[in-house]
């Protein structure tokens, strides 16, 4: 393998219209914001990254302003000038640094792109060194759409309706305490065979488990992350009374978590967002474990622009990912999104792995100096 010298580094905050926002249990933005981050080696090969945080710390605990803080101050300082042999040496470089998972999934993704492009490999294809014997990318990804809350059912049928036609297979639906069991009820009354499943995003209490229990009467593939976004414990009683397999997306931040989740029966499927557990080289360690153990396993999504959704469907790819991901076509996001080539959906529900070398996409010069101008338009105070 050929090792990478990081020559410089740079971190772009930015914001994107999207064409459909995304309501859940917290809240809805706008305009998708993160933190891009792009790494130039010594060979002049350019890697690029996605630090997928948010305006508000909603959904964890980071945000632009404490990505572009803890980037510029602490993160990029250990890699610049340093040589790589393979970027899964990046965590241990920046283990001064605690917490702040998206920042480091972001920089370690920059990284992860400039290796594969100066080994000359796709990124999907990359991995395979690192996967169990045998495992390599199957050259696209399965994958489902997420639906945000709406403000009526028939809204919300008419959302699903459309993405079904378009051909997405498994459909996921925000929930929330009020907006919970007539909406599966309705979906499926009208859907009786699509894949369903619904994402709380941590708005139940153990009081609710009633509730919780009335869901399993629609046939759902899942429900993702019903209690608090650091629980295990509570997961680990509610899960014994449901029919229905619980997804933990939150509260597994590490494959450490993952142990303890699945030693206590907090869940029986993962969500794997390689920004929330830090980046790709924690999440070869999640996925290691799941093939291991058998645990089904997806990767989700955090809106991601093109170069955040590139790496997601490399990682997609691979074939211990036995569940759709969220991870949809460009257009259900952003028109254009700031990379090129777009995601197109397959008629089989999946997304091709691009041909490219590393994650497959190129930054649009253009459109990032549109998106770097939004942001300092919309959002200068929230630095
Ligand atoms: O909980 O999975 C979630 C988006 C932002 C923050 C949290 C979540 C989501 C999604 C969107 O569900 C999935 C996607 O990127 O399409
Ligand atoms: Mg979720």
């Amino acid at each position: 393998m050929t090792a990478i010298t990081i020559d410089s580094i740079s971190c772009y905050p930015i914001a994107l219209p999207f064409t459909e926002p995304l309501r859940t249990s917290f809240g809805e933005e706008p305009f998708k914001v993160c933190v891009l981050v792009e790494v130039r080696t010594t060979n002049g090969v350019v890697g690029w990254g996605e630090a997928s945080v948010e305006i508000r710390p909603g959904y964890g605990p980071e945000t632009v302003g404490t990505a572009l803080h803890v980037l510029e101050n602490f993160l990029l300082p250990e890699l610049l000038g340093v040589t790589i042999a393979d970027p899964t040496q990046v965590p241990e470089l920046l283990r001064g640094t605690r917490g702040h998972h998206h920042a480091k999934a972001g920089l370690e993704a920059a990284v992860w792109d400039a290796a594969a492009r100066a080994n000359e490999m796709r990124l999907a294809d990359y991995f395979a060194a690192f996967l169990p014997q045998g495992h390599r990318s199957r050259g696209c990804a399965v994958v489902g759409v997420s639906i945000g809350i709406q403000p009526t059912i028939e809204a919300t049928l008419a959302i699903v309706r459309k993405r079904v036609q378009q051909g997405y297979k498994r459909i996921k639906l925000k929930i929330k305490p009020g907006w919970d069991a007539q909406i599966a009820a309705a979906v499926r009354a009208e859907f009786p065979h699509t894949q369903l499943m619904l994402d709380a995003n941590s708005a139940y209490t153990l009081a609710d488990a009633g509730r919780l229990q009335q869901l399993d009467a629609y046939d759902l593939l899942m429900i993702e992350q019903p209690l608090g976004y650091d629980d295990i414990f509570e997961h680990s009683r509610l899960q014994p009374q449901l029919k229905t397999p619980i997804c933990l997306d939150e509260s597994i931040k590490s494959a450490g978590d993952l142990l303890l989740a699945l030693h206590v029966g907090a869940c029986r499927i993962l969500n794997l967002k390689p920004a929330r557990v830090g980046g790709l080289t924690e999440s070869l360690a999640i996925y290691h474990l799941c093939v291991e153990q058998g645990v089904p396993l997806w990767i989700g999504g955090m809106l991601e622009t093109g170069v955040g959704r590139a790496a997601n469907v490399a990682f997609a790819s691979l074939p211990g990912v036995t569940l759709p991901s969220d991870i949809s076509a460009t257009d259900r996001y952003f028109d254009p999104d700031i990379t090129e080539p777009p995601f197109f959906l397959n008629e089989d529900s999946t997304l091709r792995v691009p041909e490219g070398l590393g994650i497959g996409v190129e930054v649009i010069p253009e459109r990032l100096a549109r998106a770097r101008a939004l942001w300092e338009e919309y959002y200068p105070y929230k630095r």
